[in-house]
């Protein structure tokens, strides 16, 4: 369906009435030639999280983060052991699923693991072209291809392994030149919310999913990258963590890969060795092991987003006001789109590099464990992860770590 420069939108943007020169401004996209790309990906599918209670979860990301119910499948429809609820925004599509019976396969994840994210699922243009790549470059293939149907049409999937219990679905929505029109996945019927949303709430905080981060064991950053470069083809990205910052406030080294239109961008954090026990450390240890760490949601409007999120009882990060009214901050961020006050009564983090700016913050752990947690990101030209902010952002989570009595 691709050929040369061009960027496709994936199925599910075109579905959300995106274009592309909104996704270059909020994702920051780039131009690649999808035709020497051994394993194409046009972009992100779907999050499916593993969650204690689906059922409310569903609820919170409806009430509170403006998600709208899509779609549903569960014992109504023929699922014995599990539920699962399809929730939109823009074109971020995460699924939330809970166990129904005892003998459940998520009993035994959400056990091990609590909340959290089982597959970042990605959308490509041929799925067999994708698992041929990955079985030569040595990825374990964890779901053969095959073509899942129904009176929607037809989507063809597998699935390949990646950090910890995590795995990568590779979603194919066009087969033979027709586009399955369901809700999300055969076997899913369609939902809509299950209550009547009460005036001024919330409505699209966000319209696309920005990065998502992978925590990894110490000394094993390296062989993830080099996991990301061989089997899908990723490229590295310039910014990079090392040990000459990690020694001095934050305790890890990280490195970043993206897809070759960079919408999929995936920074990889290993813990380094510090006087207090590393956030990320903290995370293997809750976590049970490797596994997402944040999923960055992308707002043209992230002072909105924020005060929304804030009013239904979502917490961030604190940063001190020290940040805002240190002097040389100020001259390295110049002018931003509003005065810096907007952004410190918020606390909201700004951070300027040679193509521009972002704005961002950190929500709170969301779950009972110290693991998975939201960054929300406003995008003005700057391509990074915010380095600027890594020292305040890293005093930040060390002081919630004191909090939970960390040593
Ligand atoms: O994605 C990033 O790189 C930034 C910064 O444990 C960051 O959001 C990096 C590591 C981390 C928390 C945030
Ligand atoms: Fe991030």
């Amino acid at each position: 369906t691709t050929s040369g420069s061009r960027i496709d939108l994936t199925a599910t943007e075109r579905e959300a009435n995106l274009d592309l020169e909104q996704l270059k401004q909020l994702v920051g996209l780039v131009d690649y030639d999808e035709s020497t790309d051994p394993f194409p990906v046009t972009g992100w599918d779907a999050i499916v999280f593993v969650v204690g209670n689906a059922t409310q979860t569903a609820h919170y990301y409806q009430s509170a983060w403006g998600m709208e119910l899509v779609a549903y499948s569960g014992p109504e429809n023929g699922v014995r052991d599990h539920k699962a609820y399809v929730l939109r925004s823009g074109s971020i599509r995460f699924v939330v699923k809970g166990a129904v019976t005892p003998d459940s396969p998520l009993v035994t994840h959400h056990a091990k693991h609590g909340d959290g994210v089982v597959d970042i699922s990605l959308e490509v243009p041929d799925v067999d072209v994708c698992i041929e790549q990955a079985r030569r470059a040595g990825a374990t293939v964890v779901q053969e291809p095959e073509n899942l149907t129904d009176e929607h049409g037809t989507v063809r999937v597998a699935a390949i392994a990646t950090y910890g219990e995590t795995r990568h679905s590779l979603v194919q929505r066009v087969v033979d030149g027709v586009t399955y029109d369901g809700p999300y996945l055969p076997g899913y019927q369609p939902a809509s919310s299950t209550f009547v949303k009460r005036e001024g709430a919330p409505k699209r905080l966000f319209q696309a999913l920005d990065h998502i981060v992978g925590n990894v064991e110490l000394g094993k950053m390296d062989e993830w990258v080099t996991f990301y470069n061989r089997v899908m083809g990723f490229v590295n990205m310039a910014e990079f963590i090392g040990d000459d910052i990690a020694t001095d406030y934050s305790a890890l080294m990280s490195k970043v890969v993206a897809n070759g239109n960079h919408r999929v961008k995936f920074p990889l954090n290993e813990p380094a060795i510090a006087k207090k026990k590393s956030q990320i450390d903290e995370y293997l240890e809750f976590y049970g092991g490797p596994g997402a760490q944040h999923l960055a949601l992308a707002t043209n409007d992230i002072l909105r987003t924020v005060d929304e999120l804030r009013k239904e009882g979502v917490e961030f990060l604190d940063t001190p006001d020290a940040y805002y009214e240190d002097p040389e901050m100020r001259a390295r961020i110049g002018e931003v789109r509003v005065p810096i006050e907007e952004l410190q009564s918020r606390k909201i983090l700004v951070d300027r590099d040679e193509d521009g700016y972002l704005l961002q913050i950190f929500t709170r752990p969301l779950g009972d464990r110290p693991t998975v947690f939201f960054e929300i990101i406003e995008r003005h030209g700057s391509l990074g992860f915010g380095k600027g902010n890594f020292k305040a952002l890293f005093e930040s989570i060390e002081r919630e770590q004191d909090k939970r009595g960390n040593l």
